[in-house]
């Protein structure tokens, strides 16, 4: 029987190391053969596909609903689609997974990396920005973020290298039968 489709649902803020876990994942399952890989990364999907949205919850709430509708199709196509959106509220995540879960499995993996860590590393300077007033509504200083409660995966990223967390992930996916 042909294997299932699948998408792999990256959350957490930003700079938590989503696209990069996100990327060495996608090269591992590229390296595997078989069902094609599609990576639907945050900054790129909000470049294409949402580039006239800001970060309201309404706006945030459109943007991770289409990403949502992608990854079904291509889920539903017997594909592999990885997300990687800060995707900040339960409830549309759920809606995300009901969605998905009609065609294939969606798993979720919390990428935990705490906001002080995220501040602290803060690679493109947007926390500082966000400190400053500079940018409003950032997620995890002046904007909601809920924590998830049931991910099929949680990523302590602090103490762990970024082919270790990916790793994580395909033990994960070979542990529910998916690949
Ligand atoms: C959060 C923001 C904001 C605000 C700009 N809040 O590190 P980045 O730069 O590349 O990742 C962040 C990205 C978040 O877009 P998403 O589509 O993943 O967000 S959501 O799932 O909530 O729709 C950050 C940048 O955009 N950015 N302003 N106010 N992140």
């Amino acid at each position: 029987r042909a294997q299932q489709g699948f998408t792999v649902f990256f959350t957490g803020f930003s700079g938590s190391g989503k696209s990069t876990i996100a990327n060495a994942l996608m090269v591992k399952l590229m390296e595997m053969g078989g069902r094609p890989v599609t990576l639907l990364d945050g900054d790129i999907v909000r470049k294409n596909l949402s580039s006239e949205l800001g970060f309201s919850k309404e706006h945030r709430d459109l943007n991770i609903k289409r990403i949502g509708y992608v990854a079904s199709e291509i889920t539903k196509n017997g594909g592999i689609a990885i997300c990687a959106p800060i995707a900040p509220y339960a409830a549309t995540r759920r809606h995300v997974r009901e969605e998905i879960e009609q065609f294939g499995a969606f798993v979720e993996v919390h990428v935990a990396t705490s906001i002080e860590e995220c501040e602290r590393r803060d690679r493109k300077g947007l926390y500082k920005l966000a400190r400053e007033g500079k940018i409003k509504e950032f997620t995890g200083i002046s904007d909601p973020y809920d924590v998830p409660q049931n991910p099929e995966l949680s990523i302590e990223t602090e103490n762990t290298e970024v082919d270790n967390c990916a790793h994580q992930v395909l033990l994960k996916l070979e542990s529910m039968g998916l690949i």
